[in-house]
């Protein structure tokens, strides 16, 4: 089975999204997301220019040696536009392999482990009040896992508090908007959401937040002891990773649990946090860390060190990798949680799925592939818009981690 053509599709519905469909002489094809926030057309050049001559006319089923191929052979290795690139056509020749079997990918990956994917929605307000009532709203609606992110007094806005309380879209903006940042009046602020959310809605429902890379150590260590009486399922990207060893401070102070590993892009940026178990969900998913391959090797060895899944699933993330990371979550056993910011209704137009929410879970269909297509011609519809995520800036002007 050849391939025959390696189509690049930008679109964007409300929000840009990059899409690999390759062809093949079969008459199959596959699809894979492609989408890297604020830097789509780095990855739809390297796809484009680099990647695509190399594909046409390869065997398709050879998913590993494609692979191995793309990553080795591109001699520089790693970083979140190769592995972006790479998970696209990875997820593109798993989708062709089920469709070729006729079988949901799933079944290909060892099949179900479990009867349905449990998810977590995206609560947010402009105070903690406000906040506590869309946690509501989202228990309302059978969500068992709810994300709260609030507002801080006195800072113009913050990470995950948006105007639309169903939709959050970060990358608002031609040029990276500034924002203010204050992680004092954050640290201070934010134990008290998780008060009130414990005495409104007791224990039961498990509620995570995002701390979003902008804790050092010790203020990650701080915080996680603050909340410890709430008992969250995991505290996010409490500091910044790239030394995997700042974790062992945090790790040695407090019970909450640690998520981590959205912008990783392969298990190099993970290797120590799995193996010294300094966190217990790592955050990898399909489009940014090499596809369902690469993503199997990262959970195989989270599961050596008991650390279990929760795949990014955020709105900057097509419909094509939630479907894919869906069948993923079906099949892996150290599952955790999947990340479910709905998409719109422009964006779910663009990108006809099979998945369904039901009762807090997610469940796919049993059609051949991962179960999501594009709509070419809509997707024509809506020609590429430059947006850039924004920037922080601490009171004293300082650029900080947004
Ligand atoms: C966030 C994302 O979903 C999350 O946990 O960290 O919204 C992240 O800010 C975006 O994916 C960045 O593009
Ligand atoms: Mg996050």
């Amino acid at each position: 089975m050849k391939i025959i053509d390696a189509k690049v599709i930008v679109s964007c519905p409300g929000r840009n999204f990059v899409t690999l469909k390759l062809l093949t002489d079969a008459g199959l094809y596959g699809i894979g997301d492609a989408t890297l926030n604020g830097r789509e057309l780095a990855v739809v050049s390297y796809l484009q220019d680099h990647v695509a001559p190399c594909l046409i006319g390869r065997d398709a089923q050879q998913i590993e040696d494609i692979w191995q191929y793309l990553y080795r052979g591109a001699y520089w290795r790693k970083g979140p536009v190769t592995m972006t690139a790479i998970a696209a056509v990875d997820t593109a020749l798993w989708d062709i392999k089920a469709k070729a079997a006729g079988m949901p990918l799933y079944q290909l990956l060892g099949g179900k482990s479990r009867r349905g994917v449990m998810v977590y929605g995206h609560a947010n307000g402009e105070d903690i009040e406000q906040t506590v009532e869309q946690v509501g709203n989202y228990i309302d609606m059978g969500y068992k896992a709810i994300r709260a992110q609030c507002g801080v007094p006195d800072l113009p806005s913050t990470y995950g508090v948006s105007k639309d309380k169903m939709f959050y879209e970060p990358a608002a903006a031609a040029l990276p908007a500034e924002n203010l940042w204050s992680t004092e009046k954050y640290l201070n602020h934010i134990p008290s959401l998780f008060e009130k959310l414990r005495q409104t809605f007791g224990p039961e429902p498990h509620l995570l937040h995002d701390a979003h890379h902008r804790l050092t150590p010790i203020e990650a260590a701080r915080l996680g002891k603050a909340l410890e009486p709430y008992c969250l399922f995991w505290l996010e990207d409490a500091v910044t990773a790239e030394n995997q060893a700042g974790f062992r401070i945090v790790r040695q102070h407090t019970t909450t649990p640690l998520a981590v590993g959205e912008v990783f892009s392969t298990v190099w940026d993970c290797k120590q946090l799995l193996e010294e178990q300094l966190i217990d969900y790592i955050r990898a998913t399909v489009v940014h860390a090499g596809g369902i391959t690469h993503l199997r090797r990262i959970a195989d060895l989270a599961s050596l060190h008991h650390v279990r899944t929760g795949c990014h699933g955020a709105t900057d993330l097509s419909p094509v990798s939630m479907g894919a990371a869906l069948h993923f979550d079906l099949w892996v056993p150290n599952f955790g949680i999947q990340e479910y910011m709905r998409h719109t209704q422009m964006t779910d137009e663009v990108f006809p799925h099979n998945y369904t929410f039901k009762d807090g879970y997610l469940h796919v269909g049993e059609e051949p592939g991962h179960g999501v297509d594009i709509d070419e011609k809509l997707a024509a519809k809506y020609p590429y818009q430059r947006a850039y995520l924004p920037v922080n800036r601490l009171h004293d002007g300082t650029l900080y981690n947004w």
